[in-house]
């Protein structure tokens, strides 16, 4: 039986195998983060397996490995639900490049969206990370929203300019396997600020 207990008990495992795996300076590391039911472990199965997948809500942090390219990228869905919005902050830390997902389709959930996401890209600790923001569902065609309108609801204006290239917004459907793919490439090759 899933209990809070055992999920922390879990997390904090994983957690540890993350620090030594990665040694904290990975940078290959994605941390892919958004509320539940965005489509976050739809992305990572379509990374890694090529596939559409039908997945339970992710219980607690899983790394999977796939390569673009050449490259070989390690990429961390730490859920979505409310224990585990808890930790995005810790797993950041660990972490060089970011992806932000959301349901565009939902409308109801975009202010808890918007909220989580402005914490990130105003956490002065983590303004060196590129971050790219994929607005997904783009297939719900009657209720997603277009580009300009998530940029909107979002309040992305601020974050989204050329003097800022560090955020990219990026529309996609990981159902139809549409979109996704130049936003991941813009997020591994961005150097991070460090790197500058
Ligand atoms: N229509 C549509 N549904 C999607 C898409 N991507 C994921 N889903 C569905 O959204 C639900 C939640 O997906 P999941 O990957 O488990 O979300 P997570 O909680 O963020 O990991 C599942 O029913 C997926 O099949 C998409 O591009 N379009
Ligand atoms: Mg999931």
């Amino acid at each position: 039986m899933w209990s809070v207990l055992t999920w922390i008990r879990d997390v904090v495992a994983e957690y540890t195998w993350f620090w030594w795996s990665s040694n904290g300076s990975n940078s290959n590391a994605i941390l892919l983060v958004g509320l539940d039911d965005a489509g976050k472990t739809t992305l990572t199965g379509r990374l890694t397996q090529n596939r559409l997948i039908q997945a339970p809500p992710t219980p607690k942090p899983v790394k999977h490995e796939f390569k673009i390219g050449s490259t070989t990228l390690a990429i961390t869905d730490v859920g979505g639900h409310q224990q585990a919005r808890r930790l995005w902050r810790d797993y950041m830390f660990a972490s060089t490049r970011l992806i932000f997902m959301i349901d565009a389709s939902n409308r109801q959930r975009m202010p808890e969206a918007r909220y989580e996401l402005l914490q990130i890209l105003n956490d002065d600790d983590m303004n060196f990370a590129p971050l790219l923001i994929l607005g997904n569902k783009i297939d719900n065609v009657d209720t997603a929203y277009s580009e300009n309108d998530l940029r909107y609801h979002l309040q992305l204006d601020k974050y989204l300019n050329e003097e800022n290239p560090r955020v990219k917004l990026c529309m996609c459907s990981i159902k139809r396997n549409e979109g996704f793919t130049d936003g991941l490439q813009w997020l591994i090759k961005r150097p991070i600020k460090s790197e500058n």
